[in-house]
């Protein structure tokens, strides 16, 4: 078979597929099923749902994701010979758990029915609790007590309870829809839902998407029976068994083949979470690199060699090996719009102009840039907090300070996982700033790097790793990745902000 590889991203929003080509150094397509337009019927608003009765409550429908499949492969097929394609692997929002009565539900999927008719009889539950979730606070601190406090979670699992990991969205299932739990035989997540139904098997969860789940021994990636204990009756059984992120699981199922024309022999590699992947897809997974996303929230992960977890970010698996780093931060794209609109100037002057000829100075001013409460650290805000300026210095200043504030909380939670990258990879569509990719520059004192081309880095990652089983990752995402300069750190400024930083860190408290 042709070095040709399948990568599948299911996101909140969307489903994407990118087919690369390892001979040529190639992507033979890029092709994108977006759930609100192109699935209206299931009434999706950016792919989730509200509950009317607890807007806490966001949920999505599994049947919508394979609708969106079938939609997908249909449409790859039309660009590609998807005959010559020798591997897929696959990744998925990570925590989103699916409630299945049977973990036969794969083994026989007919092609003359679409994924989702095949699947309907088999689900225990039509929806599926998302990420956005963040109903499930008394849950979080039942299975926290149970389970010896806060700390000891963390320990165990690489992050404290958190509402939206699927071991509190599984116990408030358990207890609010008894009659449910107690009917479902298998509960996926995902990825590990999505990588089944490709391999008519019931897919294990990989090591780096089971460490969002608040079940996981993060060190010995094993389920920790004290927290599935904490979390709900027989779980161990409902659970299916955990798995490397090397493993391959077996061939793609016959649906595949006679439905779309895969190669029976084509390869299924394990899926995992879309983090995990877009530290694969970015060529962020070898040692000492980070990346840091600036979009709707803002994310910072990285590759980490040694086992420090923190509160209010979270420890996984890395596919490279070892483990990762995640922090996210809800005051992100959203925050520098409102502050630019405050501003009232165009994106060109919040960008560029408010930092022509920019030096930092140890001048005592600082804003706190959370216009909502921010996660990464916990701290309640319903708008910035100036120190040591005021709405009446210049929009320069209150721009260059509104962003650096930002550049210096992101840099105090990743100076936390206690190892300093030497090279940074920014994405998102704040990176194009030159101000603030300086910014970031001088706040971190390392290089920085951008993306050569956009592209959506899980599906590129999920691709990388379903190559992986022929090629080393390091080669692929040299190959796959291509990155460019953006900023060297300004000695002197990166001296001045070391200090300003410190100052910053307290106000945090
Ligand atoms: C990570 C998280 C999100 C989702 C998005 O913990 O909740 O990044 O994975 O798909």
């Amino acid at each position: 078979m042709k070095p040709v590889y399948l990568g599948i991203d299911a996101s909140t929003q969307s489903m994407s597929g990118i087919v690369i080509d390892c001979e040529n150094s190639a992507v033979l397509a890029s092709e994108n099923i977006n759930f609100e337009r192109d699935l209206p019927s299931y009434g999706t608003k950016a792919g989730v749902c509200s509950s009317p009765e607890n807007p806490l409550e966001i949920y999505s429908y599994p049947l919508m994701w394979l609708d969106a499949l079938d939609m997908l492969l249909q449409k790859i097929a039309e660009k590609i010979n998807i005959n010559e394609i020798s591997a897929i692997s696959g990744s998925g929002q990570q925590h989103a758990s699916v409630w299945l009565n049977s973990s036969k539900a794969f083994s026989s999927l007919s092609p003359s029915k679409s994924l989702a008719n095949n699947i309907k009889p088999y689900l225990s539950r039509e929806k599926s609790p998302v990420w956005m979730d963040a109903s499930t606070a008394a849950e979080c601190m039942e299975m926290a007590k149970f389970a010896g406090g806060d700390p000891e979670v963390m320990q165990r699992t690489g992050s404290v309870m958190t509402e939206r990991f699927s071991g509190a969205q599984i116990r408030k299932i358990s207890k609010r829809e008894p009659r449910i739990y107690d009917g479902t035989r298998r509960i996926h997540l995902n990825s590990s839902f999505l990588c089944s139904i490709f391999s008519a098997s019931d897919s294990p969860i990989d090591f780096c998407d089971g460490a969002g789940m608040n079940l996981m021994n993060i060190k010995d990636c094993s389920w920790d029976q004290k927290m599935l204990s904490a979390c709900a009756q027989e779980l161990d059984k409902k659970l299916p068994s955990l798995a490397s992120p090397n493993t391959v699981v077996g061939n793609v199922g016959e649906y595949f083949s006679k439905k779309y024309g895969f190669n029976g022999n084509a390869k299924v590699v394990i899926f995992t979470g879309d983090n995990p992947s877009s530290l694969v897809g970015l060529g962020a997974s070898a040692e000492n690199t980070a990346a840091i996303s600036l979009g709707t929230s803002d994310t910072y992960f990285c590759s980490i060699k040694n086992f420090s977890p923190i509160e209010n970010a979270h420890i996984f698996r890395n596919p490279a090996g070892a483990y990762m780093g995640l922090a996210c931060f809800r005051n992100g794209s959203l925050a520098r719009d409102k502050f630019r609109q405050l501003m009232n100037v165009d994106w060109k002057f919040f960008d560029e102009t408010a930092f022509e000829n920019y030096a930092p100075l140890c001048d005592g001013k600082f804003i706190l840039p959370f216009f909502i409460d921010e996660i990464s650290p916990k701290i309640s805000s319903n708008g910035p907090r100036y120190v040591g300026l005021s709405p009446k210095d210049s929009k320069e200043t209150q721009i260059r300070t509104f962003i650096e504030g930002q550049a210096f909380n992101i840099y105090l939670q990743a100076r936390r996982f206690g190892e300093t990258p030497k090279k940074i990879i920014l994405t998102g569509g704040a990176s194009k700033s030159q101000g603030i990719a300086q910014t970031f520059a001088d706040v971190f004192n390392s290089e920085i790097y951008g993306l050569k081309a956009s592209q959506n880095s899980a599906a590129l990652g999920a691709a990388i790793r379903a190559a992986s089983c022929d090629f080393p990752i390091d080669s692929l995402a040299a190959k796959f990745c291509p990155l460019i300069h953006l900023k060297s750190p300004r000695p002197e400024a990166a001296k001045v902000y070391s200090e300003k930083l410190e100052t910053f860190s307290g106000f945090l408290h």
